[in-house]
């Protein structure tokens, strides 16, 4: 039988329950009154893996000059034909606060530099900038390798949070908002041959209600989720920096490959590969693709090429046997390879089926964490060896997967998933969306999130170990997250809002499905649109506190009630309860060890009596930094079944037995 490789359509609306459920009464996360005239100053809402834009002289790039749209993300990859000089080391840095920067040329020379680390947040690393979220320029002299002259030059920066822009010899190559995406800028008209070129960047993460997550109000109302320093609408430390590698990379100037797009489906015992190879242009020519040993021609017609390959008795990509074939795309000409790009590939399907979730058409239970790019120092900035780390602890846990909370991780981060058999639900940034807000600021955050979403797919369609696109966790119809607040005419604008997210997710993916994380006692409605419902639930902490049998049953009833009205696999994304390691107590209080292990075990229990629970997912896998506030000890979420250093908490014993781990 072949399983469809298109599962997903849109449903019709479902019947949400209006029961109100407890609420978790601190949450109040609210961006109302007041909002619809603020504009973005000297931020033009340039588009994502698009944004290449090309100005002069450090004036601000103009967004009607935008080069021709550059659509693949492929990763940066050094082979034969193609080369990648990594930018990390040590930059210089300069905080702007007043913004002057640009007018006095800083893109050339900063005046008073301080070395940085890049990748890494700032925030950690000097006295001054722990909470500083306004400009900060970043500058590095490079010498581009004369082998390249010739070749068309990219500048990729992986991540910049949040709005940056970048200049190469005193020219704008490049703007960008959203802090978790890579995104690129075609210089190779502007690089120096004969010395050394000048690259400036400058990055700011201003919490502004306009953007995705958005800022909180500017004056009044509640501010961040714990009522802290920084003002955020979440709960997470703002890191700001360049999070990610800056590279530049090269690539024939004649055609070249721009982008793949593999599905793969399942016929008997027989593998399908669909590759589809798009170029930079309208390629006519020829080329050559290999999935391990099974070669085949492609004829290229207006740039693109599509081909079917079978694989007989495939082994099929999942957690036990994590199985990657290599994939080698080649432009040739005359015999002689023009331009190649090798892409590790699993062949698996997902699929939902009535209230279950496949893998591979059996149904699959996640057992993991939702998590956080969060370490000592570098912040939110990337760190290989703590994920390294990170995925000997899920093994030995016996976790087989994880959500991306609250924001794209990096992509080294996907291709150890890959490598690994763990499962990825992977989220766009959508955290703290409130719909009882004016229009205009709605409609700002839906073409924010609609850009985010489609740079996601662009970069992570090809990793077997994303089964799942999440359009937005714990989103809001008022000033809280329970129904209770719930502004009626918020639901429809919040439903408009995710239908175009749901259509935009499966016309740019058609064989993922697509979630929304709700919270427990929020706005029901809105899951009728996704094909699993995803649920944060907090009985037991933030409702029932000390009372683990009284949130043991309003667990069951919440996700029973999902079950009744929507008939969808439910997966609960988030569970979990503050834990200072070393505080213990017997009978089991808040903040203690115990505490933690008793209200996990409760949880998992009501999820090993229902088939329909897909997944459950701890909240938090590691303790991490967020603001200073009332609720959060030491600016930390205490939540993590490890340590932010990652020693095991007791719960992590606990969860080990529990799921197998090795
Ligand atoms: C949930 C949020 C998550 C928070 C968590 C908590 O999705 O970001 O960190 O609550 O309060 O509402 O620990």
């Amino acid at each position: 039988m072949a399983l469809s490789t298109l599962p997903f359509g849109l449903p019709e609306r479902g019947s949400g329950n209006p029961d109100v459920l407890t609420r978790r009464d601190f949450l109040c996360r609210t961006a109302t009154a007041g909002l619809a005239s603020l504009a973005v100053p000297g931020v033009s809402p340039l588009a994502g893996g698009e944004a290449v834009a090309q100005g002069g002289n450090g004036s601000p790039a103009d967004p009607t000059s935008v080069a021709a749209p550059h659509r693949g993300l492929l990763y940066p990859q050094q082979n034969q034909i193609r080369n990648v000089f990594d930018l990390s080391g040590i930059w210089e840095f300069q905080m702007d606060p007043d913004e002057a920067g640009e007018a006095q040329q800083w893109y050339a020379t900063l005046p008073s530099p301080r070395p940085i680390a890049v990748p890494c947040s700032w925030n950690d690393l000097f006295e001054d900038a722990r909470d500083y979220l306004g400009l900060a320029w970043y500058r590095k002299e490079i010498v581009v390798p004369s082998s390249w002259r010739g070749q068309r030059i990219f500048l990729r920066i992986g991540s910049a949070n949040y709005s940056a822009k970048a200049w190469i010899n005193g020219a704008v190559v490049a703007q960008h908002l959203g802090g978790h995406l890579p995104f690129i800028a075609d210089i190779s008209g502007q690089i120096a041959w004969d010395g050394r070129n000048v690259l400036a960047i400058t990055v700011e993460n201003k919490q502004l209600p306009e953007r995705v997550p958005p800022g909180p109000p500017s004056e009044g109302g509640v501010a961040g989720a714990s009522g802290g320093f920084p003002r955020t609408t979440y709960d997470f430390f703002p890191y700001a920096g360049l999070h990610r590698a800056a590279v530049l990379y090269s690539v024939p100037a004649a055609a070249h490959i721009d982008d793949l797009t593999v599905i793969t489906s399942i016929d008997g015992s027989d593998g399908v590969v669909n590759v589809k190879v798009t170029t930079n242009g309208e390629y006519q020519g020829a080329g050559r693709a290999r999935l391990g040993g099974i070669e085949a021609d492609l004829a290229f017609h207006a740039g693109s090429a599509d081909i079917t390959m079978r694989v007989p008795s495939a082994r099929l990509w999942g957690p036990e046997d994590p199985h990657l074939y290599p994939l080698t795309v080649s432009l040739t000409d005359a015999g002689r390879t023009r331009d190649t790009y090798t892409l590790s590939i699993g062949i698996r399907t997902i699929a939902v089926h009535g209230d279950q979730l496949l893998l591979n058409g059996r149904p699959i239970k996640l057992k993991g964490f939702g998590k956080h790019e969060d370490s000592p120092v570098s912040g939110r900035g990337h760190n290989l060896p703590m994920w390294i780390r990170d995925y000997e602890l899920l093994r030995w846990i016996g976790a087989n997967s994880y959500r991306t909370s609250h924001y794209p991780y990096g992509e080294e981060a996907m291709q150890l998933a890959d490598q690994l058999g763990v499962l990825v639900i992977n989220e766009i940034p959508a955290v703290g969306l409130n719909f009882d807000v004016p229009e205009q600021l709605t409609g700002q955050r839906l073409a924010q999130c609609r850009q985010q979403l489609r740079e996601l797919i662009a970069r992570d369609k090809n990793h077997p170990s994303t089964i799942m696109w999440n359009v937005a966790n714990e989103p809001m119809g008022g000033s809280g997250s329970g129904r209770g607040s719930v502004v009626p005419r918020a639901v429809p604008v919040g439903m408009e809002f995710f239908r175009q997210m749901y259509a935009d997710a499966h016309r740019l993916d058609g064989t993922r499905p697509v979630t929304l994380v709700g919270v427990q006692g929020g706005v029901r409605d809105w899951h009728a649109i996704f094909d699993v419902v995803c649920v944060n639930c907090y009985y037991g902490w933030y409702s029932q506190p000390g009372q683990l049998e009284l949130g043991t049953q309003a667990l069951a009833r919440e996700v029973d009630e999902l079950h009744r009205a929507f008939g969808k696999p439910v997966i609960v994304t988030e569970f979990g309860a503050d834990t200072i390691p070393g505080a213990h107590s017997t009978p089991p209080e808040m903040w203690t060890e115990e505490y933690q292990v008793e209200f996990l075990r409760g949880f998992l229990d009501v999820s090993a009596e229902r088939t329909f629970i897909a997944g459950m997912h701890v909240w938090n896998f590691a303790d991490f930094r967020t603001s200073q506030g009332t609720m959060r000890a030491t600016g930390m979420n205490f939540k993590g079944v490890f340590t932010r250093d990652r020693r095991p908490k007791m719960a992590a014993h606990f969860l080990r037995s529990r799921w197998g781990g090795k």
